[in-house]
């Protein structure tokens, strides 16, 4: 993943030279993850400006009026939302195709999709609810894991693709990947290995070497979401100064 700093409130936007695709980015975005994980996969040239999310940079937000990452420039071209930003460079860029032709198998992945994006929200809400309140989401998610399973089996394969890589794999990866590093340091309440089809992919999706080279720092990682949960996120851990 890129390493340099952010860019906050009152900066300067770096330059961008004509013709030259960048992803406006932050380190630990899941969601800027998943575009480049098909930026890295389709060998699609491009740079990264990661931006500080807390203190935005007024430029910023007059290219994506969500002041959201993932966001794309190219030329006078702005795409913003990080799964229409996955389909826009999968249709931009065609070789290596991700997106399923079948306009049901489309359908299908997409409201895969629509579900895992409840799955992520209570995942976040028993991340930082108490105790007593964790039983609700913990079920929700407990059902939806088991709704991945299925989906997963019925694929015939090890990935949501099939026997290759697929967009859906790119777009729920991200949060694996953390769960995954969660796992080893609080306790989650539910397992993976409960869910082995889910289990397998987890094990599988490393060996993508697009997944290799996005790879988080889980230390980094802890890091940053510790400065999160203290309400100071620091988007630019390691610290690089001497401070
Ligand atoms: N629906 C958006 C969500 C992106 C998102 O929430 N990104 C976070 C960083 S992980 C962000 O930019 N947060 C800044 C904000 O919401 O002000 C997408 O799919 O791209």
């Amino acid at each position: 993943m890129p390493t340099q700093q952010s860019f906050a409130t009152g900066s300067a936007c770096p330059e961008l030279e004509a013709g030259t695709l960048r992803v406006y980015s932050m380190r630990f975005c899941p969601y800027a993850q998943r575009a480049l994980l098909v930026l890295t996969y389709k060998n699609i040239p491009h740079e990264v400006v990661n931006i500080n999310l807390k203190n935005k940079p007024e430029w910023f937000l007059q290219k994506n009026p969500l002041g959201r990452v993932p966001t794309l420039e190219k030329d006078d071209r702005i795409v913003y939302e990080s799964a229409i930003c996955c389909d826009y460079l999968d249709q931009v860029y065609p070789d290596n195709k991700l997106t399923p032709d079948d306009p049901y198998r489309q359908a299908r992945d997409k409201m895969t999709v629509e579900v895992f994006s409840q799955f992520v929200s209570d995942f976040q809400k028993m991340m930082s609810s108490p105790p007593q309140e964790k039983p609700e989401s913990l079920q929700k998610i407990k059902n939806n894991l088991c709704e991945f399973e299925s989906s997963l089996t019925a694929r015939q394969g090890a990935y949501f693709g099939g026997n290759a890589v697929q967009m859906l794999d790119f777009l729920l990866w991200p949060w694996f990947e953390r769960i995954l590093i969660f796992a080893k340091v609080v306790p989650l309440t539910f397992s993976l290995e409960d869910y082995p089809a889910l289990c397998e992919w987890t094990k599988k999706m490393p060996e993508c070497p697009a997944v290799q080279k996005c790879r988080l720092d889980p230390q980094q990682f802890l890091e940053f979401y510790k400065s999160t949960k203290a309400g100071a996120p620091d988007y630019d851990v390691p610290k690089t100064s001497q401070s």
